[in-house]
């Protein structure tokens, strides 16, 4: 279903016509209203007048991540402060976090975009939406509500945790659909198959699945679990919360809500702008929003754009999903590595269950060693232990085509690496750089 088929398949070049009058809109009021960006403008030597074609947006300035900190809490505000109704924050594990403020209008383009974003996955006004992602200053829970009940549907508010409730709730109120992260689903298959519950029995049918990396095969898991389509939705706080991107029922790339965000692709190391097609860093510009407006924000994410005409009739471009972030990148002995590559390739190894943390550390001898921590299917631990080595083998000879790196495998029993309820912690990195 498309929410919002006016916008969603409005012709692309009435769609550029719009973005341009935002963005002329959204500089000139930057630079009259917040002194931040009227500083950065002044040393890129750019004035809102200069801002003519959607292209000169490459010479405005970009804002980071370091940025926000530096201005928290309120210095990016670009309105009255009594006009805020809502606010979110994002921690990270450093620093201060960073805080989205939104007005009434904001909340208001947050809904439609959620709207888009769960019909995107199926939802209409008959589902009964169970939503576990966390509630309070994360975007996730109230994101998802949000668009539910712009939808029209019924959400069950369960927030994250509590995973025998969750089921409990899941069988008696008969959920079709499920909003969580990817890996607290697989958690709660994990929980149903250990209670004897049948989730193909039950009326869960779809999912919209985000917030962390996730791969394809991990969506072929989930969807097989759950005997459900599982789609996948984008957002960070800085621009929105959730509601950024997302998948429709061709599955494949997400389409960007580019009438409220304009999308670029970067050079991560240069800042320039990359041809449409290659892969690089994500940055946004917020067209419509009056609390706290992002000019060029980078995202840190890396993907590409997706050109092509979607068979499902949205004109929106899209993004294919998320390789990983510049920032979660590893490399190891100079090889790139994303923890979503390694992901991809455990979910082909017979044997392996979804669950692993990859742990990096300099032994003595100043190189870097990855211990890939991998969880077996119960049945290998039973009896021989010739069985745990060859697929410990079979694992290492897989990550070493695949990924170029020697990676030490060790096997773990099932139920023995610690579960998330929201964004699970896949990467331990122990090098002291
Ligand atoms: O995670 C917003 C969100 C909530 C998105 C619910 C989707 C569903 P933050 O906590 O600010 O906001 O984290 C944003 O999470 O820059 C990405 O690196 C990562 N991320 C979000 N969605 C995906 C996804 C929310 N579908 C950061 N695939 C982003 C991979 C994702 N990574």
């Amino acid at each position: 279903m498309i929410f919002n088929p006016d916008a969603e398949c409005m012709e692309r070049e009435a769609r550029r016509k719009l973005q341009l009058a935002y963005l002329k809109n959204l500089v000139e009021k930057l630079y009259a209203t917040v002194p931040f960006y009227r500083r950065k403008m002044d040393e890129a030597g750019i004035r809102p007048v200069d801002v003519r074609r959607l292209e000169d947006i490459s010479r405005l300035p970009f804002t980071t991540k370091d940025d926000m900190r530096e201005n928290y809490p309120h210095g990016l505000l670009a309105c009255p402060k009594d006009r805020i109704v809502e606010v979110h924050m994002s921690s990270g594990t450093t620093g201060k976090p960073v805080v989205d403020e939104y007005t009434q209008h904001d909340i208001n383009i947050w809904r439609e975009v959620m709207a888009r974003t769960l019909a995107g996955g199926g939802c209409t006004k008959d589902d009964i939406v169970q939503n576990c992602y966390g509630y309070g200053l994360f975007t996730g829970g109230p994101g998802a509500h949000y668009g539910a009940m712009t939808i029209g549907a019924e959400v069950l508010p369960m927030s994250s945790g509590n995973t025998a409730r969750q089921l409990m709730v899941m069988q008696d109120f008969g959920s079709t659909m499920l909003t969580c992260t990817p890996s607290y689903a697989l958690f709660m298959a994990e929980e149903a198959a250990a209670a004897g519950i049948d989730l193909h029995a039950l009326p869960i049918s779809k999912g919209c699945f985000g917030a962390e990396p996730w791969s394809e095969n991990m969506r072929k898991e989930i969807e097989s679990r759950f005997g459900m389509k599982a789609y996948d939705i984008y957002g960070l706080t800085e621009i929105v919360g959730p509601g950024v991107s997302f998948e429709c029922e061709a599955q494949d790339g997400l389409h960007i809500n580019e009438d409220f965000f304009y999308p670029e692709i970067i050079d991560p190391e240069t800042g320039e702008p990359l041809p449409l097609g290659e892969k690089g860093e994500l940055v946004f510009t917020t067209l419509t929003k009056e609390g706290t407006p992002l000019l060029r924000y980078r995202t840190r994410d890396i993907t590409y754009f997706m050109p092509e005409q979607c068979s499902c009739g949205r004109t929106t471009l899209k993004m294919h999903r998320l390789f990983g972030r510049t920032d979660d990148m590893l490399i190891i002995r100079g090889v790139n590595v994303f923890p979503s590559q390694i992901e991809h390739a455990l979910f082909e190894i017979e044997g392996t269950e979804p669950q692993y943390v990859i742990v990096v550390d300099r032994g003595a001898t100043h190189l870097d060693d990855v211990e890939l921590q991998v969880e077996v299917k119960q049945e290998f631990f039973s009896d021989e232990t010739k069985g745990l080595e060859s697929l410990r083998a079979r694992i290492e000879g897989v990550m070493k085509s695949k990924l170029q790196i020697s990676v030490k495998v060790k096997l773990v029993e099932p139920k023995t690496i610690e579960r998330s309820l929201g964004k699970a912690q896949r990467v331990i990195d122990k090098r002291k750089i």
